[in-house]
């Protein structure tokens, strides 16, 4: 067993049973939204995954703990502790877990940590991707590098047009990702179902998510599975709003030499400033959407592998 890891009992007892349980990440909850709107959305999540049959496992790093499953008060800790976090990629978990230190997992730490607690589905709001303008930068997320890796599914809602989508679906392709549209063909990116880009395939049920994740196990493919489930119509945006927000966000970084690991962070919150109360209440919604699919979906796997 793991030394560092944490299994929340509820969690460590459905996945002993092979009964449906959901990851989520906490990048969302302390970089991703404001305070209080962010506590309040991760309990709610969590609440939505409970009312469609699925145990939900939010995932931090706690004191140098690899949580898989939090309790209110620690939603409520990261949630108001906020960017003063750190965001923790691949390469900062053996550092913060051997110096006992707080990070907020990513799209990335949340899938090893849930890999290694036994979680197959992990439910998010958008992943990183390649960036604009990574021909010059490199600036290419280590999200996309652990979804070749490591065997979980990853249903989100695309991801937003702070990204070169297009050299995203061709890194994915390279990287042997099938990309999943849920009920679409077309990528959705994020806030707006539209995007004009294709996926590889539309799937139309949980059960058919559910079968494509366990044939690749029996298959014994690594890796994982990107679900990309659009927004519910009734929130999506019209397309050229939200691109004038991400073109002129994207700008200013440039103007002030952001880089690294803060660029996203940046992005998003500039994008959430610009746009106001709207875009905020879209993510909301879409983040419930997808706890929605992703505990539907781990039901189905749960039947499949009795
Ligand atoms: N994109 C979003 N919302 C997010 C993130 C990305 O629309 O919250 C977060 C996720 O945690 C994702 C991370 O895994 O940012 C990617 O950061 P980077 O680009 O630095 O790899
Ligand atoms: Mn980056």
């Amino acid at each position: 067993m793991n030394p560092f890891l944490d299994i929340h009992p509820d969690v460590a007892e459905a996945v002993r049973q092979k009964r449906p349980v959901v990851a989520l990440e906490s990048t969302i909850i302390s970089h991703g939204m404001p305070y209080p709107q962010n506590v309040e959305t991760a309990l709610k999540v969590e609440q939505t995954i409970r009312e469609n049959g699925a145990v939900p496992a939010t995932v931090a790093i706690i004191g140098g703990r690899l949580k898989a499953g939090l309790s209110p008060e620690e939603i409520e800790y990261f949630g108001k502790k906020g960017r003063a976090i750190a965001k923790a990629s691949r390469r900062d978990l053996a550092v913060l877990a051997a110096r006992g230190e707080d990070g907020a997992t990513t799209v990335t730490t949340t899938m090893i940590i849930a890999h290694m607690a036994g979680i197959k589905i992990f439910a998010t709001g958008g992943i990183g991707g390649v960036h604009r303008g990574a021909e010059t930068t490199m600036d290419i997320s280590a999200d996309l590098e652990e979804l070749a890796k490591t065997p979980v599914m990853v249903i989100c809602a695309g991801a937003k047009s702070i990204l070169d989508l297009g050299l995203t679906l061709e890194y994915l392709e390279t990287k042997g990702v099938p990309v999943l549209g849920y009920q679409t063909k077309e990528l959705p990116a994020f806030y707006t179902r539209q995007s004009g880009f294709s996926v590889d395939y539309r799937i139309d049920t949980p059960s058919q998510l559910a079968q494509i994740l366990y044939t690749r196990e029996q298959l014994g493919l690594s890796g994982g599975v990107l679900v990309a489930n659009p927004i519910p119509e009734p929130y999506s945006m019209p397309k050229e709003v939200i691109d004038a927000a991400i073109d002129r966000a994207i700008r200013e970084s440039r103007e002030q030499g952001i880089r690294g690991k803060g660029t996203t962070p940046f992005l998003l919150a500039r994008v959430a400033e610009l746009t106001g109360g709207e875009s905020l209440a879209a993510n909301i919604e879409l983040v419930l959407n997808n706890a929605r699919l992703a505990a539907k979906t781990a039901a189905e796997y749960c039947r499949l592998s009795h």
